[in-house]
């Protein structure tokens, strides 16, 4: 596996050099939720143009959102993606950067992590990030679970017994409002921590103080439940867990506490994304291959 990668999130942009199947050199930037989607094009542009990358080299390009079958980026939550809503991506990158593929940043990992990673050995896989938002994705059978309108995988936006209030796509009590970073930031304003970003939360719940610890572990509860949901629906006998909040010190084991309380059957073996923030790229670029060949 050799060529470029970009992974587009709600709040970082990661651009890859890959050869033989590692990241050999990473650029990072900050996502600019408010851009439209030319912007973003040149802030991927950017950071490719400074790997080396020239038009026609083979080049994976995962972001947060749906990709329909026709390659147009929207949105799903558009408090985290504000401008982005029917772009035809697939296409622009075709005519800038030559031969490329995108894809849902989630479902990206998902596949790296069922090929190269944790879910090596299982044959009903599900990927979890919880970062920004909370991204997902199915792997059934080494195959990638995909659908025409790109929703398929969005498992942030499943309902949650643990969230209550709006969310950016529209639902309400989603998994996404109450566990990712952005609904992490929102009740820490809302007991009187404004400004504090979820990053700041974990730190502030590993200093010890009791409000972050409580929105952290309702978060990690939230996720538990949906990976129970999770099993109920597809069988799985494999999870892996990433994404920037995900992957946090302590993050995991609060989430296998509470998945402790689920019954044996809805409780798959659970691990830390192995590929780390690798997943993503490594997913894309994999997912470009299969799509060209
Ligand atoms: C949201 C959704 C997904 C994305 C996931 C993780 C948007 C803009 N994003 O559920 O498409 O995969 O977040 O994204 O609709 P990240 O920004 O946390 O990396």
């Amino acid at each position: 596996l050799g060529g470029f990668a970009v992974d587009l999130g709600g709040t970082k942009i990661a651009a890859a050099r890959i050869d033989s199947g590692r990241v050999v050199e990473r650029l990072l930037a900050a996502t600019d939720g408010m851009a439209g989607p030319e912007a973003q094009m040149d802030a991927m542009a950017g950071l490719l143009t400074r790997l080396g990358h020239t038009a026609g080299a083979p080049l994976g390009v995962g972001v947060a959102g749906r990709i329909d079958g026709a390659g147009r980026w929207c949105a799903v939550n558009r408090d985290t993606l504000s401008a982005i809503d029917g772009f035809a991506l697939q296409d622009a990158l075709r005519d800038r950067l030559g031969a490329a593929t995108c894809c849902n940043d989630a479902a990206a990992a998902a596949l790296a992590e069922a090929r190269f990673g944790a879910g090596r050995d299982a044959r009903n896989f599900a990927y979890l990030t919880v970062s920004t938002g909370i991204g997902g994705g199915i792997v059934l059978g080494g195959r990638l679970i995909e659908s025409e309108n790109g929703l398929a995988g969005h498992a942030g936006f499943v309902t949650s017994r643990h969230a209550e209030g709006p969310c950016g796509s529209g639902r309400r009590d989603t998994v996404e409002s109450v566990a990712g970073g952005r609904g992490i930031a929102a009740a820490a304003a809302a007991r009187g921590h404004p400004g504090q970003d979820a990053r700041a939360v974990i730190e502030a719940a590993k200093s010890g103080a009791a409000w972050a610890e409580d929105i952290v572990a309702t978060s990690a509860r939230a996720v538990a439940s949906l990976i129970g949901d999770l099993a109920a629906i597809l069988g799985l006998d494999g999870v892996a867990v990433g994404g920037s909040i995900g992957l946090a010190q302590g993050y995991l084991d609060r989430v296998r506490a509470s998945l402790a309380d689920e019954p044996p059957l809805f409780r798959p073996a659970l691990q830390a994304a192995a590929l780390g923030h690798d997943g993503p790229l490594l997913g894309a670029l994999a997912l470009h291959f299969a799509k060209v060949s």
